[in-house]
């Protein structure tokens, strides 16, 4: 019979990822576990525990207490079985958290620690200029790792967890070390046989993992974190908690400068998903937008099918992959949403960061004609696998509103709504800029940049322009900037920017840096270059960029076979940029 790994469901996130890893390491029966009741049913037969945790930290520990299930997973760690926390299941152990004042029970206690939020003003990254961004949300590693009070040996692990690989992390609070009297707790329990795990946000440590006697828990997503991910799980489910590290030889971090942030740039590859002409849904490429070949027979490009593609990319160490359905607007029954299946699919072989964008708005259903809020086409897309929602039509109507009504927010839009259900690292924005000639900045209202190289002025000599954004994949022109779009959207809720350039998309001429510059140095969310990688050199100017880019995106030329993921990671590292580069 299939071993059991039982998982505590308290509807506060999706868990099929989770499920669907610990099905990928081993013939693993997956059963989830709602309240106290279901507790007791199965108690016997508990031997591995996942105490998951997604959202917010007194949402969470509300239910756990309304469910009864405090008691059973109390009575349950003083029996001696195993049991791993993830995310704000790791919080939970802990007293309290900055993030939810005044509940009504404080946490489990292991650990009498506050939580708190990492702070935006960081002293390291004022000197340098540059926003630092809230939530902590890519690939980092893990500093040291002490058990007990010494550094644990070079050659050991804890469950997995090295200081080689990275991890997926997506949280804005944390164990954060903020002076003596958090060190000193975190000695006495190292003292008495506690084990943990630092990592660094800017200048500010937290705990990455911890572990004591039967129970050990997670900050950051193991069902994320690829390879390595995986790995950390299969120690806890094996017993295995100081595993000898495998001799890895993949990974040269020699002379590798680590980012202000801790954070590696993460390269993402991204597939336009559309049905063809047959009627198929296939990865489909455009040319600045036009997607239909040059022929006579100007057919819908197929480069090939959604779910086989995007496991290679991540098989090659893809670091997210992103699935745009590039003819949404279209309306679709909401029951059959053309991406719905492709997530679920992906998500059983794909274990990084799943983004699903096209035609989240509110909706009516043509076949039911019922309303549907985009919440709700969002959750829909989370319950298949996604993790992020990437909003582009609807984001340019949203932020046209917002400068109607004097930059007021309604609270009702999908980046609102969306943001404050699932956390505002579930909400990014896919922005699909052209660039607008002008002779004089005074021909605008939008914010203008100049340009200096004349090899660059418009057709007619203009020295001047901006970036138009366009909905409807670039049908539709509006009057606004990225910019202005962009910083609407960050202040009404949106996680990261999905940055294209239609003057860019398919032409392999590399990113278009003056666009990059202009909006990543004015948001402190994440931003994603993207649109006009030819080679993995042009991931590296890009990063090269002084505004600090957080990730580029690559299509065209993954899907032409011309370069693997791990080529352009490879190349990079060899250029001393700090990249995941995954565990074997
Ligand atoms: O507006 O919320 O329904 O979302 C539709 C989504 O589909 C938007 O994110 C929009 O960018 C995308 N989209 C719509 N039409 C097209 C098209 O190509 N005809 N594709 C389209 C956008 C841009 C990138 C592309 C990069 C990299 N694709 O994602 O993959 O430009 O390409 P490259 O590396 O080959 O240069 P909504």
């Amino acid at each position: 019979m299939a071993p059991k790994v039982y998982i505590i469901d308290v509807e506060s996130g999706n868990l099929k990822s989770l499920a669907n890893s610990i099905k990928r390491i081993g013939d693993y029966e997956v059963k989830f576990i709602h309240n106290a009741e279901e507790f007791k049913q199965f108690d016997k037969d508990i031997e591995k525990l996942i105490f998951p945790g997604v959202g917010n930290y007194g949402h969470f520990v509300k239910e756990i207490y309304s469910r009864g299930l405090v008691e059973e997973v109390k009575k349950y760690i003083s029996s001696g079985r195993s049991l791993m926390g993830i995310c704000v299941g790791l919080q939970a152990l802990f007293r309290e958290s900055e993030e939810s004042p005044g509940l009504e029970h404080q946490g489990l206690k292991y650990l009498d620690f506050k939580l708190s939020k990492f702070n935006k003003e960081d002293q390291s990254f004022k000197e340098r200029g540059i926003l630092k961004s809230v939530p902590h949300i890519g690939w980092n590693s893990v500093q040291k790792i002490t058990s007990g009070t010494q550094k644990l040996a070079d050659e050991k692990s804890l469950y997995s967890i090295n200081t080689i690989n990275k991890y997926y992390f997506v949280h804005s609070y944390a164990a954060i070390l903020k002076n003596d009297a958090d060190e000193k707790i975190i000695q006495e329990a190292a003292s008495n046989g506690w084990d943990f795990a630092f990592s660094r946000y800017g200048s500010e440590t937290f705990l990455a993992a911890v572990a004591y006697k039967n129970f050990f828990a997670t900050q950051f997503h193991p069902e994320k974190s690829g390879v390595a991910g995986l790995k950390v799980i299969k120690s806890f489910l094996e017993g295995k908690k100081f595993e000898e590290l495998e001799k890895k030889d993949i990974q040269n971090t020699e002379g590798v400068e680590a980012t202000l942030s801790g954070l590696t740039k993460r390269v993402i590859a991204c597939l336009d998903v559309r049905t063809n002409d047959a009627g198929d849904l296939v990865v489909t490429k455009g040319d600045q937008y036009n997607v239909r070949s040059s022929d006579s027979e100007s057919e819908v490009r197929n480069l090939g099918k959604p779910i086989e593609l995007a496991t290679r990319y991540y098989n090659q160490g893809a670091d997210e992959v992103t699935f745009l359905n590039i003819t949404s607007f279209r309306n679709s029954p909401i029951k059959d949403l053309p991406m719905l299946q492709v997530l679920s699919k992906a998500a059983e072989t794909i274990f990084v960061p799943l983004t699903v964008g096209g035609g989240i708005k509110d909706l009516i259903d043509p076949v039911s004609g019922e309303a549907v809020p985009a919440v709700k086409v969002a959750d829909l897309y989370f319950k298949s696998g996604a993790d992020k929602v990437s909003i582009g039509s609807d984001a340019v109507n949203i932020a046209e509103e917002f400068y109607k009504n004097n930059k007021v927010p309604t609270g009702k839009s999908s980046i609102e709504t969306i943001s404050a259900k699932f956390g505002n690292q579930a909400v990014v924005i896919s922005v699909d800029p052209k660039r607008k000639y002008l002779s004089l900045p005074s021909e605008t209202s939008m914010r203008t940049i100049e340009i200096t190289d004349p090899t660059k002025f418009g057709p007619n000599g203009e020295r001047f322009c901006y970036y138009q954004v366009t909905s409807q994949g670039g049908r539709k022109v509006h009057e606004l900037g990225a910019l202005e779009l962009c910083t609407a959207c960050e202040i009404l809720g949106a996680g990261e920017i999905l940055l294209n350039s239609i003057d860019h998309d398919g032409s392999n001429k590399g990113f278009n840096h003056e666009l990059v510059k202009q909006i990543k140095s004015n948001v402190a969310i994440p931003v994603i270059a993207s649109s006009g990688a030819g080679n993995p050199q042009h991931f590296k100017e890009v990063f090269e960029l002084d505004c600090g880019v957080d990730a580029a995106l690559g299509a065209g030329l993954f899907h032409r076979e011309e370069y693997e993921v791990n080529d352009v990671k490879r190349y990079l590292q060899e250029h001393k940029i700090d990249v995941r580069l995954d565990d074997t």
